[in-house]
């Protein structure tokens, strides 16, 4: 693994993976389910999170840790450690600038004592889970390699009982290094510039480049578990539902492991711990009369209800009766595009909500409860019933959340500025692809995720794009036939190539902020041309995915001015009027670019980070957050009329009690 002279971009990273892929024979194709980890009966887990020991391979090549095999002694006796927190990005935790940008190797490390349980009974089956790693990790578990993965927004896992048996009651030294360089092939696409000319920079000098707009953070993002199952386990539940006259239809298909003789109970709770259907087997069919439907935020009085399903395996084994138990939440809801309209539970949804960024300070894209619930309460205060994922997969806490509070959720994939000719060819297709069956699978489940949005702002009408894109979403459409699929357009509609096979054509666009600077009175017009040009060649529904303008909290200039709050709003009013023009008709929803402030690679055009937030970074609400609060609860209210007329006096009601006790908390 001897790596030359500055080439610690594309070559080191795809080699690494092709290297271990041939030792450890590896399949490429995903392999079991990825059931969140949790606690049941027969499972037991065990958070990683906290401290860990943390050393950045800044020598030439960043390939020291490799030469010096950093993975077959404690990591500190390789040189000096710091401590990193888990989760968090490393970049903004310490004073090092140079850590802050850094590209290539970084080494994580802790012992962790495994409970004498887990190691004494055969029977146990321990894995090791990382939630988030970014991007391109592998993982040695007391010095023996165990896995590897690519892509930095989904989880991995291996199984580690052989290694923590081995030395029961012993310190286990968990290693992963992590690479966050990008290339070409990589989700998101990026490519290393080594730099040359001596005169200018210094031997060796690279830079990373990315056709993104948001900092590439890197580190352990999210939890790291371990997590135990008996070794004849449940491996995976896959649910979908739908409703026949009221009676609510729960399909299930369950995987087993390691086992042929088995056997499957399945019940279905409801809130108030009633059973209301029993099913058997690895496949078939719950039916739960007058089911309570899971709704969407804001569509119903009571929104995001959920059933338990609950999943009893039962194998017969040499050494006795062995028991396996996996709840998983179940929202009973139907999803379909139907004309204009885009139909939850047959009625029409509108996506009133944001775009968002796992981002903030100091943690840079670390997970923080505090910081989630934090956003959820402003997603309810500003009357959002939506958001897309922008630009790749959030925390699987995230998912679980919006199923609870009734956010419908458009789950986009880290297909991210592909824009380079390089990035259409076979070997990125293929790595889409899996990417695409690694989020199907970890988000299948969720009754908020109502559509998968496979790609933002390629370069689509480039000649190659037709063949990716149809190839990537007829994918998508396979893995998942419930759900309609989009991807991201900032294109025009007679040129892009992916737009034919989405079932949403998703728009991106900024009049008056990237061109037109000033000219706040073409907004409505170019808006509206945009819809209508779009409508014409397709004839499908269409979301504004993004539209937004920065604003430098505390600039005020009138009449508005760039980056000034008043701007800001202006901006945001004229995309409004041209919206509810189209609202009634074909446009179904409407989602701000962005939430909030967030952090970006430094460029003249950015003023410390892209500034076209509702809420600051910090999450103190802009003036444009209110003036969006207003339109919400005002479409809120409509939609509500519009669909419940029979009730719609105690939704009003209750909707604007809602509301007032939103006021009055601010
Ligand atoms: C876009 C991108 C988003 C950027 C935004 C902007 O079209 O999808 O990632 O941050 O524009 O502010 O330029």
């Amino acid at each position: 693994m001897q790596v030359a002279g500055a080439m610690v971009g594309a070559l080191w990273v795809t080699g690494a993976a092709a290297l271990w892929a041939a030792l450890c024979g590896r399949a490429l194709a995903l392999e079991g389910g990825m059931l969140y980890p949790q606690e049941t009966p027969s499972r037991e887990r065990k958070d990683l999170n906290g401290l860990w020991d943390f050393r950045a391979d800044f020598s030439e090549d960043r390939n020291q840790g490799f030469r010096e095999r950093w993975y077959q002694r404690p990591l500190r006796e390789s040189g000096p450690v710091l401590d990193m927190p888990v989760p968090s990005s490393f970049n903004d935790v310490g004073q090092d600038r140079k850590l802050y940008s850094f590209i290539g190797w970084v080494w994580y490390e802790r012992q962790v004592l495994v409970p004498r349980s887990w190691t004494q009974d055969p029977g146990t089956r321990v894995m090791l889970r990382i939630s988030s790693a970014h991007y391109y990790a592998i993982v040695w578990v007391n010095g023996v390699h165990v896995t590897e993965h690519e892509g930095g927004h989904l989880p991995f896992e291996a199984d580690i009982s052989k290694l923590v048996q081995f030395s029961p009651g012993e310190l286990n030294r968990i290693t992963i290094a992590i690479n966050n360089t990008l290339t070409p092939h990589t989700l998101p696409p990026g490519i290393i510039e080594h730099m040359t000319d001596s005169s200018r920079y210094p031997k060796y000098y690279f830079v990373q480049k990315t056709n993104f707009d948001f900092f590439n953070y890197a580190g352990l993002h999210r939890s790291v578990f371990l997590y135990t199952t008996p070794v004849s386990y449940i491996d995976d539940v896959t649910v979908t539902t739908d409703v026949d006259q009221g009676t609510g239809l729960v399909n299930y298909e369950i995987v087993v492991k390691s086992n042929e003789n088995f056997e499957l109970e399945l019940l279905l709770w409801d809130k108030e711990g009633r059973v209301v259907a029993k099913g058997m087997g690895a496949r078939g069919q719950l039916a739960v009369p007058s089911a309570q439907l899971w709704w969407p935020y804001l569509m119903h009085e009571q929104p995001a209800y959920l059933y338990t399903l609950e999943v009893t395996l039962v194998v017969q084994t040499g050494a006795g009766i062995v028991s396996d138990v996996y709840t998983l939440p179940v929202g009973i809801r139907t999803v379909e595009v139907v004309h204009n309209q885009f139909l939850i539970n047959g009625k029409p949804f509108y996506f009133h909500g944001v775009n968002k960024h796992e981002d903030a300070d100091i943690r840079g894209k670390g997970f923080d409860w505090a910081l989630v619930m934090k956003d959820f309460n402003l997603l309810r205060w500003l009357g959002a019933n939506s958001f897309r994922t922008s630009h790749y997969p959030y925390a699987e806490e995230v998912m679980q959340l919006c199923d609870r509070y009734g956010i419908v959720v458009i789950d986009e994939c880290p297909g991210v500025g592909i824009v380079l000719p390089e990035s259409f060819k076979n070997i990125s297709l293929q790595h889409h692809l899996e990417v695409m069956e690694e989020l199907v699978r970890r988000d299948k489940n969720h009754p908020s995720v109502v559509m998968w949005s496979v790609a933002n702002e390629p370069v689509s009408w480039l000649a190659p794009a037709a063949y990716y894109f149809k190839t990537v979403i007829g994918h998508t459409k396979a893995l998942d036939p419930t759900r309609p699929v989009t991807f991201v357009s900032n294109s025009r509609p007679e040129v892009d190539r992916g737009a034919p096979y989405v079932d949403v054509i998703c728009i991106n666009n900024y009049y008056s902020w990237y061109h037109d600077y000033g000219h706040l009175e073409v907004i409505q017009l170019q808006v509206n041309a945009a819809f209508e040009n779009w409508y014409k060649l397709y004839q499908k529904p269409i979301i504004q995915s993004e539209y937004g303008a920065d604003n430098i909290p505390g600039f005020h200039q009138d009449p508005p001015l760039m980056f000034s709050e008043e701007y800001q709003k202006f901006v945001l009013q004229q995309y409004h009027f041209a919206l509810d023009q189209k609202r009634k008709d074909y446009v179904i929803g409407e989602l701000i670019w962005n939430f909030a402030d967030f952090m970006t690679d430094q460029s003249p055009r950015r003023v410390i980070g892209n500034k076209k937030g509702i809420f600051t970074r910090q999450r103190q609400p802009k003036g444009s957050a209110f003036l969006l609060r207003e339109r919400y609860w005002k479409i809120a209210n409509e939609t509500i009329f519009a669909f419940q007329s029979s009730d719609s006096f105690t939704m009003l009601a209750s909707l604007s009690k809602q509301s007032q006790h939103h006021s009055n908390s601010t």
